[in-house]
């Protein structure tokens, strides 16, 4: 299917525009707790509605599922949004923080887009198309030894109370590995390994709307994508992106 999207940039970019008005008055911010180590904001809450309002105005053909208002009807073609990934970095006044929204069109994400309004990178993907970086198309680094590599994961396994925290599969990595990131948001973790920024991320316990446009852009970029077993695919619990080159050395690891 051919999507013609217009003026979906600035609607993302608007998207980012709310969030920045409460990020930059963040003594004002009311923040609620959704489980014990979860958290919402207000604006996380007040981007989800913009992008479900001009969303639907906009394409009125597909559906929505965003993380804080749940799924509309039309889950077939649907947009995936996570309006701030990164939540407590947000709340926090740190730059690591991005708007996540994704086109999934008969089971398969086609469009991707993640924006991180604090450092103003705007990342978009089309399925078999490419990825790219405020305009510039991207790729993901050329390293080819683990040794010498910068990785990055996450623990929100940890935040979901997960028997596997990830803290062994960590010491392991990081025993075989030059430099290790932890940056909070798994959608631009994405993004900085298409980015070649890292060479590889590796995450348990996510959810779709966490990594669906993250991983198209990786994944256009030139990332493989699989589960910590090696198959390749989407797999939010158990997701490993790696730049190519160092896929089988941190596999044997995972
Ligand atoms: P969020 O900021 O939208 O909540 C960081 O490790 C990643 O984990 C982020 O993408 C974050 O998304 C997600 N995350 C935060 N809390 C979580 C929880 N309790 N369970 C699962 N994922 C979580
Ligand atoms: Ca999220």
């Amino acid at each position: 299917m051919n999507i013609i999207i217009t003026d979906f940039e600035k609607t993302i970019r608007e998207a980012g525009n709310i969030a920045l008005s409460y990020y930059l008055n963040l003594e004002q911010l009311k923040v609620e707790k959704k489980s014990p180590r979860d958290f919402v904001t207000e604006a996380d809450l007040a981007v989800e509605v913009y992008l479900k309002d001009v969303l639907f105005k906009q394409y009125p053909q597909f559906g929505f599922w965003g993380e804080e208002s749940g799924q509309s009807e039309n889950q077939t073609n649907r947009w995936i949004v996570d309006p701030i990934d990164g939540t407590h970095s947000f709340a926090k006044g740190q730059y690591f923080w991005a708007i996540s929204v994704a086109l999934e069109v008969n089971g398969e994400i086609i469009i991707g887009a993640v924006y991180a309004p604090a450092l103003d990178d705007y990342y978009f993907a089309k399925k078999n198309l490419g990825a790219w970086k405020n305009g510039q198309q991207i790729s993901v680094s050329t390293e080819t030894s683990l040794s010498n590599a910068m990785v990055s994961t996450g623990f929100a396994c940890i935040r979901s109370y997960l028997t596997d925290n990830n803290l062994q599969r960590f010491c392991r990595i990081a025993e075989r590995t030059t430099g290790q990131r932890r940056f909070g948001s798994a959608a631009l973790d994405l993004c900085m390994v298409a980015d070649g920024q890292v060479d590889a991320f590796w995450e348990q316990e996510l959810n779709l709307y966490d990594i669906a446009a993250g991983a198209l852009i990786a994944q256009e970029a030139g990332a493989t994508i699989t589960d910590f077993k090696g198959n390749k695919g989407l797999y939010p619990k158990q997701i490993l992106a790696t730049n190519g080159a160092i896929f089988e050395q941190l596999l044997s690891l995972m």
